[in-house]
């Protein structure tokens, strides 16, 4: 493969949720390395404030914000700079397909990331994914586009990012296995009746991770862990006998690939989302950081666990939507979002978020081989359907 990094032009990078947790630590990491890098476009759904302040700080091109209410503030306030300037979530998608663009970072939350993915693999980028819900919704499309349009996907999701660097130099040796680590969460050691009454503060307070609102929820319901079994059958081609999940609570091996002769590989770091977001910029190559260390005389033990799948149902309902297929993992992900933000509000308990999914999933219409259109009527239908449940 031809090294993507070329000193004498900078790379144009593209990032579609910029203000969120992903995205401002790929801003980091691009101004850490502004010699290869150079911003071209940066999207945000909401936050008007911090878009500001990041176009002032790295001169894009453009810039597009979803919600149509802040155009005029983030119109004037950057009325001095040459900074083209969008508003609409169909403008997101159509900044993701611009020419001069060379990768283009998926950092949106939740289905927003499906569409301007669409556009950005048609337009032939290479993709750096960290939006795992796309995959999650409408993989086998994703999948089929890419291929078709010549687009890399390269994962940002680290344990994702774990197994592509396993598998780096591997050519077609065959996978047996992937394992997922999983840290466990907020929650891994409570009971069936402590869980009953967590909160959503509760919730948000991570062991080893920092990352946004809806994440963070997902990661205690291991709805997280869910998806990313999805994610792993579509970027890895395995089928879900051939992924497993491991609870391993200090999140220093961030995924491993088991092969055929049954050698495992891993891939360790101290937990920070910065080295698999700088490795799928720079990727096949690694650029020096001074990220810290992992140091083993300071960490002594690794553990590892089965994940616990009464406790924790979500893994098993994204296990079921992963086997049935067609648009069941879109209304798993669609059914989730609305629980998240309910939970969020504190209008429904931890446990109920997936009593909820899993009632959506047997009422919610089931189509075998779904187009985008399906995928697009399926998740509004869903998040009505869910809404209804829950009053
Ligand atoms: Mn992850």
């Amino acid at each position: 493969m031809e090294n993507f990094i070329n000193e004498n032009k900078k790379k144009q990078i593209a990032i579609l949720g910029s203000t969120g947790s992903i995205g401002t630590q790929a801003l980091e990491v691009i101004a850490e390395n502004n010699s290869i890098f150079e911003i071209y476009a940066l999207t945000a759904n909401n936050n008007v404030n911090l878009l500001i302040e990041q176009a002032r700080k790295f001169k894009p091109e453009m810039v597009a914000i979803g919600n149509e209410d802040h155009y005029q503030m983030l119109k004037s306030a950057l009325s001095d700079l040459p900074i083209k300037v969008f508003a609409g979530i169909e403008s997101i998608a159509q900044v993701a397909e611009m020419q001069p663009i060379d990768l283009v970072l998926t950092a949106m939350v939740g289905y927003s990331g499906l569409k301007p993915t669409i556009n950005a693999i048609k337009a032939g980028k290479k993709i750096a994914l960290a939006n795992k819900e796309t995959l999650v919704v409408a993989g086998e499309l994703i999948c089929d586009l890419a291929a078709n349009y010549n687009a890399p996907i390269i994962p940002v999701d680290s344990e994702h990012s774990a197994i592509f660097q396993c598998l780096a130099g591997e050519g077609n040796n065959p996978i047996e296995k992937l394992i997922l680590t999983a840290s466990g969460g907020p929650f891994r050691t409570k009971s069936i009746q402590e869980l009953e009454n967590v909160t959503s503060a509760q919730a948000l307070k991570h062991p080893n991770w920092d990352m946004g609102a809806k994440i963070t929820i997902d990661s205690a319901s291991m709805m997280n862990k869910g998806f990313e079994i999805i994610e792993a059958k579509w970027l890895f081609g395995v089928t879900p006998d051939q992924i497993q999940v491991v609870v391993h609570p200090q999140s220093i091996i961030h995924s491993m690939v088991q092969f055929a002769d049954g050698s495992i590989k891993a891939q360790l770091g101290l937990p920070d989302m910065k080295l698999p977001i700088q490795y799928a910029l720079t990727y096949p190559e690694r650029l020096k950081t001074n990220f810290p260390r992992f140091d083993f005389s300071v960490c002594s033990q690794f553990t590892f666990e089965e994940p616990d799948l009464e406790r924790f149902r979500n893994l098993e309902l994204a296990y079921y939507a992963m086997d049935k297929g067609g648009n069941m993992p879109c209304i798993l992900n669609a059914a989730n979002e609305i629980v998240v933000s309910e939970f969020l509000k504190d209008k429904i308990g931890f446990l109920q978020m997936s009593e909820i999914i899993e009632n959506v999933m047997a009422k919610a219409d089931y189509i075998a081989k779904p187009t985008y259109d399906d995928y697009v009527k399926t998740d509004a239908l869903v998040r009505i359907l869910t809404k209804e449940l829950i009053k």
